[in-house]
C-alpha cells in the first residue's frame, strides 16, 4: 500500500515538473541580463546595449519564439528582433540577406538572430525597427540599465536552472 502511495505521489511530483517545464519552455521570455550576456558573447559593441535590450523588449517583449504576421506582402517577424521574412530570411528554407531559415529566429539561441540583427543594422540603422523608433529613440527612459553585476540573474528561470551559464 505504501508503496503504492509512494509511487502516486512520485509520479504526481514528476507530472508537475513536466508540466511547469512546459510552462517555461512556451513562455521563452528571456531575462535582461541573460541577453546582455547573450550580446556579449556575440562581440555586440556595449555602448550599445542599452538600445539593443529596449528594441528586443519593445519589438517582442523578449519572447525567443514570438512570431508575428502576416504583414506587407504577406511577411511574418521572427523571434526576440522580429527579424522580417520579407528580406531577411526565408521560411522554410535558407534564404534572405542573412541567408537563414526563418524559423531558426524561433528558437532559445539567439546567437544567430543577434548576428542578423546586426546586419540589419548596419544595412538600414536602428530606424529598421519601428518599436526601437517610437519607444527606445523617442523615449531614452526606456532604455535600460544594462549593468549586469550580479552573477546570477534574477530571473525566474535561473531558479531552475543548472548553473551552466558561468563560462
Ligand atoms: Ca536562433
Amino acid at each position: 500500500m505504501c508503496k503504492i502511495k509512494e509511487m502516486t505521489i512520485l509520479s504526481l511530483i514528476f507530472l508537475a515538473l513536466v508540466a511547469h517545464d512546459s510552462l517555461l519552455a512556451e513562455a521563452k521570455i528571456m531575462a535582461k541580463c541573460d541577453a546582455v550576456k547573450e550580446l556579449q558573447k556575440a562581440g555586440v559593441q556595449k555602448t550599445f546595449f542599452s538600445n539593443w535590450i529596449c528594441l528586443m523588449k519593445m519589438e517582442s517583449g523578449m519572447n525567443t519564439s514570438l512570431l508575428t504576421g502576416p504583414k506587407t506582402a504577406s511577411s511574418y517577424s521572427h523571434g526576440i528582433f522580429q527579424i522580417n521574412s520579407r528580406k531577411w530570411c526565408s521560411r522554410g528554407h535558407t534564404g534572405g540577406k542573412c541567408n537563414k531559415r526563418c524559423e531558426d529566429f524561433l528558437n532559445d539561441d539567439i546567437q544567430d538572430d543577434i548576428v542578423c540583427a546586426v546586419k540589419i543594422f548596419e544595412t538600414e540603422g536602428w530606424k529598421s525597427w519601428d518599436g526601437w523608433v517610437k519607444k527606445c529613440k523617442q523615449c531614452p527612459a526606456n532604455l535600460p540599465d544594462v549593468n549586469c553585476k550580479s552573477r546570477r540573474s534574477s530571473s525566474l528561470e535561473s531558479l531552475f536552472e543548472s548553473d551552466e551559464e558561468q563560462i
